[in-house]
């Protein structure tokens, strides 16, 4: 069985415990929940992995070769700022679907640069919970008919 692992990093462990105004009010475990539900009805399996470190993301990066096909990352602020999980997904030759809660482009400047977009296959971001389920499908329809 087709498997994806859906990453998340820095402080996404809080949502819908602070900041609902640009968060929303829907917590990690929903959207874990939600992940797993919508991978079940496409017959594949997700593992859900979140952690607030970068040197643990990318380790879950790198062991997601062999394991899994493909890769949902939501990098939390590490999405503007780190060069080094941008250095492990072009390592892992994995496919990558990019996502984000709210719209990155339309907050802050320092919001609109992200080092994953440049390994990314797409980026899903300001349709809330919502682009995590997006981002599956877009990725499983990538790796039935890859380009
Ligand atoms: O919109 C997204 O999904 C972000 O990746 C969220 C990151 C932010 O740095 C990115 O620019 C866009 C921040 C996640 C913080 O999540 C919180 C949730 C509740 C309370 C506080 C922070």
């Amino acid at each position: 069985m087709r498997s994806i692992l859906v990453l998340n990093g820095p402080n996404l462990n809080l949502l819908g415990t602070r900041q609902p105004e640009v968060y929303g009010s829907v917590t990690l475990d929903m959207i874990e929940g939600m992940c797993v539900e919508h991978a079940m009805t496409l017959g594949i399996q997700v593992v859900c992995q979140q952690s607030n470190h970068e040197g643990v993301l990318i380790d879950a990066i790198h062991a997601a070769k062999g394991n899994h096909q493909g890769i949902i990352l939501n990098a939390g602020a590490y999405t503007h700022t780190s060069i080094a999980l941008m250095d492990a997904l072009a390592s892992v030759e994995l496919p990558c679907v990019e996502v984000h809660l709210s719209n990155i482009h339309s907050r802050e400047d320092f919001r609109h640069v992200s080092y994953v977009s440049k390994i990314a296959i797409g980026q899903i971001c300001g349709l809330g919970p919502q682009g995590y389920t997006m981002a599956i499908s877009a990725l499983i329809s990538h790796l039935e008919e890859p380009g």
